[in-house]
């Protein structure tokens, strides 16, 4: 019995120490987090002070009829217009605006049911505002984590700009996608967003912009380049997105061209607060859904 006794306490020592030893590993990740993420951004940021909302504009795979992703677009809370709001961003306060987005992005998603759709939430993302990709990272992965919503439903769409180092966009790419998250590079085909980043990163899609989608249905020259970005696509494995459909004609000459996701006013208007009801236009080609 002595001996049982003894091992029991021993046992349960043992598993203290295991214990202890964990919590301070855990407690030491969390001061190094802690530490990281007070880069510039968290230090010197001031906080962005106006309060907003997110419209949902949904994002169809016309193949399966069905939703494959909302894609959250910020607006004020009655409503005002991504402009006004993006007028208010400045250099203190970018960091603080890119993680208000998100967190309102995956909080509203939540409260709507997304997460318990098939559907993936889609982010707009600041490459400006993000200085070290892994700690930036930390309150969007703390508030999926709170609202249970999982990671690899989460799809950040980035964009290349003037002012964006693509150095810096490419570590901030590798690094989502090494944490689970879905990437898409957006606006493809206009201003900066082009070749030269996909030939440094391939996403697992790419939103072709709304330029080239414009009355593709009268413009053949558009027709060729598109026909070319989609082949090119298809080799690399990246999915294609038609964003801007606003026609049954544009619509009908990518439905043609094989394009499977598309977005645009055509197919579905974002809504404030609310998941939009997407439209299924009948192709003639395929059952309706
Ligand atoms: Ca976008």
């Amino acid at each position: 019995m002595g001996f049982e006794a003894t091992s029991v306490r021993l046992e349960t020592t043992q598993a203290q120490v295991a214990r202890t030893s964990r919590r301070r590993r855990v407690d030491l990740q969390d001061r190094i987090m802690s530490k990281r993420a007070k880069c510039a951004g968290c230090q010197d940021g001031a906080g962005f002070q106006l309060p907003i909302s997110m419209t949902f504009q949904p994002i169809l795979n016309v193949k399966t009829n069905s939703v494959y992703a909302h894609e959250a677009l910020v607006r004020g809370v009655s409503g005002e217009s991504a402009g006004h709001i993006l007028s208010k961003v400045s250099d203190e306060n970018r960091y603080s605006f890119d993680q208000t987005c998100r967190v309102k992005a995956i909080e509203m998603a939540t409260e709507l049911g997304l997460a318990r759709s098939p559907a993936k939430l889609s982010i707009n993302f600041l490459p400006n505002a993000v200085y070290e990709p892994r700690a930036c990272i930390h309150k969007t992965l703390t508030t999926a984590e709170k609202y249970n919503f999982p990671l690899d439903q989460i799809l950040f769409e980035f964009t290349e700009s003037e002012q964006v180092d693509t150095v810096h966009l490419l570590k901030i790419l590798a690094s989502y996608r090494d944490m689970g998250f879905n990437t898409a590079i957006d606006d493809f085909g206009a201003g900066y967003a082009g070749l030269d980043l996909l030939t440094r990163f391939q996403p697992n899609l790419v939103k072709i912009d709304m330029g080239l989608i414009r009355d593709i249905d009268t413009h053949a020259i558009k027709r060729s380049i598109l026909k070319g970005i989609l082949h090119i696509l298809r080799d690399l494995d990246v999915a294609a997105l038609c964003e801007g459909v606003e026609t049954y004609g544009e619509f009908d000459v990518l439905h043609d061209l094989g394009v499977e996701l598309m977005q645009g006013y055509f197919l579905g208007r974002p809504s404030l607060a609310a998941l939009t009801r997407p439209v299924w236009p009948d192709t003639g080609h395929r059952a309706a859904g």
